[in-house]
C-alpha cells in the first residue's frame, strides 16, 4: 500500500509505444460491451439480448467434446500425458485439416495449427514487420487495421476521413456489390481480404477471387485471406483461396474452428502458408512464419487439438454442419424481419451476419437507439471502418428464442417504418 501511494503520481522512464498511441479508442467489441453494461445498469429489469459480437452460443456436438474430455482425462495417466507439443500443431491434426479442407491442394506441413485466427493475424503482422503498406476492405474486421497500426504500418488517424494515413481502404458497399474497384486501387505490400466478409456478409464470386489473385500477382503483393466464415458459403464459390490458380504465389490463408464448431472459448485455428510463397529477396515466407511460431507460440492446447481432430472426422464434420445450419436458420429469421419492414438488407446467406441499411443514419446513433428501445445489442457499421457508415451488423449467433424475441422487439419499434 505504502509503495502504491508513494508511486501513484510517478511515471516511469519508459516511452509509450507511439503506434499504440495512434489508436483512437479501445477495441470495438469491449467498447460495445461497455455500452451494453451501462444500459443494463440504467435499466436493471431489462432483459438485454446480444446480437452484437459474433460469439457462438450453441453447445459443441458430443463427438467433439467427448474427444476433448478423453484427452483431458488422459493427462491424468502416464500413457495419455503430453507436455509441450510441436509449435506447428500435432501432425495428425495438420493431416486431418489438409484432408478435410485442402485435399489435393496443400500439404499438411503448410498448415500451422494455432489458438485462433485473431492471434495468427497479429503473429503475421509481427512477421511482416513495420513499414509494409496495407490495404483492407472497408468495412472490415477491425483487427486488420488495429494490428497494422500497432505494428507500425500506418500514419496517424485522420479525423476528417475516419481513416489512418497510409492504409488503403478499399470501399465495399452496395454500389460496387461489395467488391473493391481493383482497377483503381493502388499497389500495397499486403491486402487483407475476408471472404465471406465480416461485417457485410458479402461473398466474392470465383471470378472476383481470380481478379484479386491476378491483382496481387501483378503487383507482387501478399493477400492475407481470412476464411473464418467459409463454412457458411452456400454459393458455388471455393471454400479456400488456394482453389484459385496463382494463389500459392501470393496468398496466406487463416481460418478457425471458432465459428465452425463453437470453439470461440476453446480456441483453435490454423494458418496456411504455401511453400512456394516468397518475399522479394526470394526467401520463403513459410520459413519466417515458422520462426515466428516457434518463437512466439508454444503450440495450441493438446486438449483443444484433440477436439479439432474430432471436428475433421466424419461425425465431427456433420456436427459442425448442424451448428452452422442452426445459425443459418437464425439468419433467415433476422433477414426476413428486416426485409418485411422494408429495410435495405444484405448478407446473411453466405455468412452469419446480416447487414442492414438505415437510410444513411449514423450507425452509432442507430446502435444506441436499438439498444435503448429494443434492449438489443447490435454492432454499428462504422466500427468496421468509415465504409460501414449508415449500416448496422446483426449477428446470427444466438439462441433461437432470443433471436425470435429480438425480431419481435425490432418489429414493434421499426415495423411502421
Ligand atoms: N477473423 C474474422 C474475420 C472474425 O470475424 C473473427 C471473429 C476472427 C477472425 C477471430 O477468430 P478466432 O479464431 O476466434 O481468433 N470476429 C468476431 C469476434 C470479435 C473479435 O474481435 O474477434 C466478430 O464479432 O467480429
Amino acid at each position: 500500500m505504502g509503495r502504491g501511494t508513494r508511486g501513484a503520481c510517478r511515471a516511469t522512464g519508459v516511452a509509450r509505444n507511439a503506434n499504440i498511441a495512434k489508436l483512437q479508442a479501445g477495441y470495438l467489441f469491449p467498447e460495445i460491451a461497455k455500452r451494453r453494461n451501462a444500459h443494463q445498469e440504467a435499466n436493471p429489469d431489462a432483459r438485454v439480448i446480444s446480437l452484437g459480437i459474433g460469439d457462438t452460443t450453441e453447445p459443441i456436438p458430443a463427438v467433439i467434446t467427448d474427444a476433448m474430455a478423453g484427452a483431458a482425462k488422459g493427462l491424468n495417466t502416464l500413457e495419455g500425458y503430453s507436455g509441450y507439443g510441436a509449435e506447428q500443431g500435432k501432425p495428425d491434426l495438420r493431416a486431418g485439416l489438409c484432408e478435410a479442407f485442402y485435399k489435393g491442394v496443400m500439404e499438411p506441413d503448410e498448415i500451422f495449427v494455432s489458438d485462433g485466427s485473431k492471434c495468427d493475424i497479429s503473429r503475421l503482422q509481427m512477421m511482416l514487420g513495420p513499414g509494409r503498406s496495407v490495404a483492407v476492405q472497408d468495412p472490415s474486421y477491425p483487427a486488420y487495421v488495429d494490428s497494422s497500426v500497432i505494428t507500425g504500418q500506418t500514419g496517424e488517424f485522420d479525423e476528417a476521413s475516419g481513416q489512418f494515413d497510409d492504409i488503403v481502404y478499399m470501399t465495399c458497399r452496395p454500389e460496387n456489390n461489395f467488391f473493391p474497384d481493383l482497377a483503381n486501387t493502388p499497389r500495397t505490400d499486403i491486402i487483407f481480404f475476408c471472404n465471406p466478409n465480416n461485417p457485410t456478409g458479402a461473398c466474392a464470386t470465383r471470378e472476383q477471387l481470380q481478379e484479386l489473385v491476378d491483382f496481387a500477382l501483378k503487383n507482387g503483393s501478399i493477400v492475407v485471406y481470412d476464411a473464418a466464415y467459409a463454412i457458411f458459403i452456400e454459393d458455388d464459390v471455393p471454400l479456400t483461396i488456394f482453389d484459385i490458380p496463382g494463389a500459392k504465389d501470393c496468398c496466406i490463408e487463416t481460418c478457425s474452428f471458432s465459428k465452425y464448431a463453437g470453439f470461440t472459448g476453446v480456441r483453435l485455428g490454423w494458418t496456411v502458408v504455401p511453400k512456394q510463397l516468397k518475399f522479394a529477396d526470394g526467401s520463403p515466407v513459410i520459413a519466417d512464419f515458422n520462426r515466428i511460431m516457434t518463437t512466439c507460440f508454444n503450440g495450441a492446447s493438446n486438449v483443444a487439438q484433440a477436439g479439432g481432430l474430432a471436428c475433421v472426422k466424419p461425425g465431427g464434420m456433420e456436427g459442425m454442419m448442424s451448428l452452422v445450419n442452426y445459425y443459418k436458420d437464425n439468419c433467415k429469421l433476422i433477414r426476413q424481419t428486416f426485409v418485411d419492414m422494408g429495410f435495405e438488407v444484405h448478407g446473411g446467406t453466405n455468412a452469419p451476419y446480416v447487414w442492414v441499411g438505415f437510410d444513411g443514419r449514423a450507425s452509432w446513433d442507430v446502435f444506441a437507439e436499438i439498444l435503448e428501445k429494443c434492449d438489443l445489442v447490435t454492432t454499428p457499421g462504422s466500427g468496421f471502418g468509415p465504409g460501414g457508415e449508415g449500416f448496422v451488423r446483426v449477428s446470427a449467433f444466438g439462441h433461437r428464442e432470443d433471436v425470435e424475441e429480438a425480431c419481435q422487439r425490432l418489429q414493434k419499434i421499426y415495423g411502421g417504418k
